[in-house]
């Protein structure tokens, strides 16, 4: 992380936090407000050290994460049934060679991993990954963790926990020491996507539940969301849902949606998170990296923030063309957060545009950004690359705002950046309390 510096005083008059900014000062001074405040990243798939294994991190993982998979099958004549062949180092060595390589990293998430093994002083032109691959075998895991967390300039990290994966429920099950750096989230797509496949894991645990969702079963949901939510104290739960979501509609999902989830939530007083957009599975052959993005009809959402007014819903959507009107969306209802610039939106040239449409329309009653992180080093270039797109569009809204007649100071200025990356974050999510008895 850059260390913030002044000139010498006849270049540049050292400002005090309660000082007016000359326009010419504004750009340093959001540039080092942002590098010096510690973010929450309010989505991501990391996990704590008590995960074990689940918890993804070094140089084969970086090069293995599905979004360079779906970029090495169009340059390496290699089929997907053959890579999947491979073992983890191979398949690393091949998207080495093909997109680092035999190619310039010049893609976002090439460009990721080079920053990565810079940030670690390692050589980001090998021919081979033997020097980046000693490095990180000789890291500890809590010591690196750390480490990454503050080269990220992040002090809070919001995993994705979903309490029927086998491997993750087993582990819950035996007990999980609290981590201060990490949050809890109760991740509902095998109970709300895929309930026909996983209803007989709640029925096997005892809960009166059928393939139709009905009788018992909405409230016999609610019964296991509640005893997982005592378990993990979750800041709020989630869902991804795809383009095609319609609500309201007669679905065995909606009707969980409805007597289950959003009454747990009201209990438990922390937001829904919905994450619409995606479209499952477009090349099977992918796997991961299979998925693909539709744009959503945003009247379910509608719906959902007008006859839910006490439910909060944290929404990020996939379509570019859905933005616009989630921000709007997010002017008419109060209990509607928009937050980051999902997956396929986060790249520069995108997140430009839906940030500077969200500061237009939203002031920074919004959370711009997560990293959505599945591999521990990658919070290095995604929280770099938000601070180096963002930190221009928030100094020409300072540079507009001055023009029409109000300065700003370092002081406001450390006010929004702390509100738009901290504090909107920390005052939606619930907290890791005792979950409140009031039923809502
Ligand atoms: O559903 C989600 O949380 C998505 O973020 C998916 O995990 C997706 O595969 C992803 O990693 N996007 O960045
Ligand atoms: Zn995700």
């Amino acid at each position: 992380m850059k260390t913030a510096y002044l000139k010498s005083t006849d270049q540049m008059a050292i400002s005090s936090d309660g000082d007016l900014l000359a326009e010419t000062q504004i750009p340093k001074v959001v540039e080092e407000v942002l590098a010096s405040t510690q973010f929450v990243d309010i989505h991501t798939h990391l996990y704590s050290p008590a995960f074990g294994k689940l918890g993804l991190w070094g140089i084969d993982e970086l090069l293995t994460y599905h979004y360079l998979e779906a970029e090495f099958f169009r340059s390496s004549d290699t089929t997907p049934q053959q890579y999947w062949a491979l073992s983890k180092r191979e398949q690393a060595d091949r998207i080495w060679q093909a997109l680092f390589v035999e190619n310039n990293p010049i893609s976002e998430a090439t460009r990721g991993v080079i920053a990565v093994l810079k940030a670690f002083q390692l050589p980001t032109d090998s021919a081979d990954l033997s020097e980046a691959r000693s490095f990180f075998e000789a890291q500890s895991v809590e010591a690196h963790i750390e480490r990454v967390l503050r080269m990220a300039g992040i002090d809070l990290v919001v995993m994705t926990n979903d309490p029927l994966d086998p491997a993750e429920g087993e582990i819950w099950l035996s007990g999980v020491a609290n981590h201060n750096q990490f949050r809890a989230v109760l991740r509902l797509d095998r109970i709300l996507i895929t309930w026909p496949a996983h209803w007989q894991v709640l029925a096997s645990q005892g809960f009166q539940v059928d393939q139709q969702a009905s009788g018992k079963s909405a409230q016999e949901v609610r019964r296991f969301l509640m005893e997982w939510a005592e378990r993990m104290r979750p800041a709020y739960m989630a869902v991804s849902l795809p383009d095609t979501f319609q609500y309201p509609s007669e679905t065995a999902g909606n009707r969980l949606l409805k007597e289950a989830v959003l009454p747990a939530c009201r209990e438990m007083q922390i937001p829904l998170s919905l994450m619409i957009g995606v479209r499952k599975q477009v090349n099977p052959s992918l796997r991961l990296a299979g998925d693909a993005v539709g744009k959503a009809d945003l009247r379910a959402l509608e719906n959902l923030c007008r006859e839910f007014p006490e439910n909060r819903f944290l929404v990020s959507v996939l379509s570019r063309e859905n933005q616009h009107e989630l921000c709007v969306y997010a002017r008419k209802f109060n209990n509607l957060m928009p937050f980051g610039c999902w997956w396929f939106m986060n790249n520069p040239s995108i997140v430009e545009e839906i940030t500077r449409e969200r500061l237009e329309m939203l002031g920074t009653s919004f959370i711009p950004q997560h990293s959505d992180a599945r591999v521990l080093e990658q919070v290095i270039y995604k929280w770099n690359n938000t601070r180096r797109t963002i930190g221009p569009i928030l100094s020409e809204s300072y540079r507009l705002l001055t023009e029409d007649g109000r300065g700003v100071t370092r002081r406001s200025i450390q006010g929004d950046i702390t509100r738009l990356f901290r504090s909107n974050a920390e005052a939606w999510m619930g907290s890791r309390a005792i979950i409140s008895e009031a039923p809502r």
